[in-house]
């Protein structure tokens, strides 16, 4: 594999002449500014760029963006990545799915490209609802949506996404939404991570689900119902005024005042991004009770499919000469005597 050249590009050069089909007003759109804006930050190369989607508003994500791009079939855009990585690990891939296009259809998709750890960016658009077919009920939908599919109530128990990433094995579990300013951190932070990066991204979807995040997202006044994680640093809220702690006798997180910007004497922990027992409790941290865990969930790579993929490869062929018609005559063979109409 080559290391990747820096290109020095601008938010303009990202852009595409498409028509925008999303809603006026849909999330979708500053989560497209985002990661146009994010794009030139990394000097990726719009030439060896790669945007897959499935199905899904979230899905139309790569006509927008000016690289290459896959919109391929329900839930498989995990397959399609998987098999552009190998073709190509030198590919910078981003994969772009929906909550119901990564974790109904594609669920069993998305966790083999995770657990294989498959090195890419998959940034899932969670607006809790199938926003393309006309608002029914999604896995991430809340218990009690109505929804043309639930209109007595959904009574499901929700997913998490950020959970099931965690659960089949990712390396990288990051958190945004769609109008924030630290979405890019988070992107980048993904896009630095070797590896299958998942990126659980809040997204308004104002016509079939309008404002469902807004006690933690909206544009003014939520600011302290968001738990911004950094690295090395403690997990404060609410303007410093409040930090997460360790029920050392539960084996739990709990929400902790602190005084006097003592964050040290009330308990509070430090992020440490490659503590996985930490990140599981953070992605099941139930929101209310507690803030919304945003930024860097978790962060611990370790070797990546393509990297075994290509080292199993050369050390199988290394001192061999590729002969196809000594491969197909090896072994049992048969020699096939009659025809279709007179077999013998
Ligand atoms: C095989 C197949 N089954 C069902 C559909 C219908 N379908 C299209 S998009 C979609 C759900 C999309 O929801 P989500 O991934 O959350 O994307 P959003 O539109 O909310 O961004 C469904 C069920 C389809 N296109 N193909
Ligand atoms: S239906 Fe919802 S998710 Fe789809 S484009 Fe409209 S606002 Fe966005
Ligand atoms: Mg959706």
């Amino acid at each position: 594999m080559n290391a990747p050249v820096k290109i020095e590009t601008t938010l303009k050069d990202w852009e595409t002449d498409q028509e925008v089909r999303w809603c006026p007003g849909c999330g979708d759109y500053a989560i497209l500014k985002a990661v146009q804006r994010t794009l030139p930050q990394l000097g990726a190369d719009p030439a060896n760029t790669v945007f897959i989607s499935g199905i899904g508003c979230s899905s139309r994500f790569p006509y927008y963006v000016e690289s290459y791009g896959f919109h391929t079939i329900h839930g498989r855009a995990p397959a399609f990545a998987t098999g552009a990585k190998l073709a190509n690990p030198d590919l910078d891939i981003w994969l772009v799915t929906g909550d119901g296009d990564g974790l109904s259809i594609g669920g069993n998709h998305l966790m083999h490209v995770l657990r294989r750890n498959v090195n890419m960016q998959i940034m899932l658009f969670n607006n809790e609802i199938y926003g393309l077919t006309k608002g029914q009920a999604s896995p991430t939908s809340r218990e009690g949506t109505k929804s043309p599919s639930t209109p007595i109530g959904s009574y499901d128990h929700p997913a998490r996404p950020a959970a099931f990433a965690l659960g089949a094995g990712a390396r990288f579990v990051g958190r945004g939404f769609d109008v924030s300013k630290h979405l890019p951190d988070v992107l980048k932070a993904a896009h630095a991570h070797q590896g299958a990066a998942f990126i659980e991204i809040f997204q308004n979807c104002i016509v079939y689900n309008k404002d469902v995040f807004h006690d933690f997202a909206a544009p003014k006044g939520a600011e302290d119902q968001q738990l911004w994680l950094e690295n090395g640093k403690p997990m404060l809220f609410a303007k410093e005024s409040k930090g997460i702690a360790l029920d050392r006798d539960k084996l739990e997180l709990k929400v902790v005042d602190v005084v006097d910007g003592d964050w040290d004497a009330a308990g509070v922990i430090v992020h440490d991004v490659t503590n996985r027992s930490i990140a599981h409790m953070l992605v099941e941290m139930p929101f209310g009770p507690f803030p919304m865990a945003l930024g860097v969930l978790y962060d611990d790579p370790r070797p990546t499919f393509e990297a075994a993929a290509m080292a199993e490869k050369a050390a199988a062929s290394q001192g061999k000469e590729a002969n196809l018609a000594k491969l197909l005559g090896k072994g049992q063979t048969w020699t096939v005597d009659g025809t279709a109409q007179d077999p013998v």
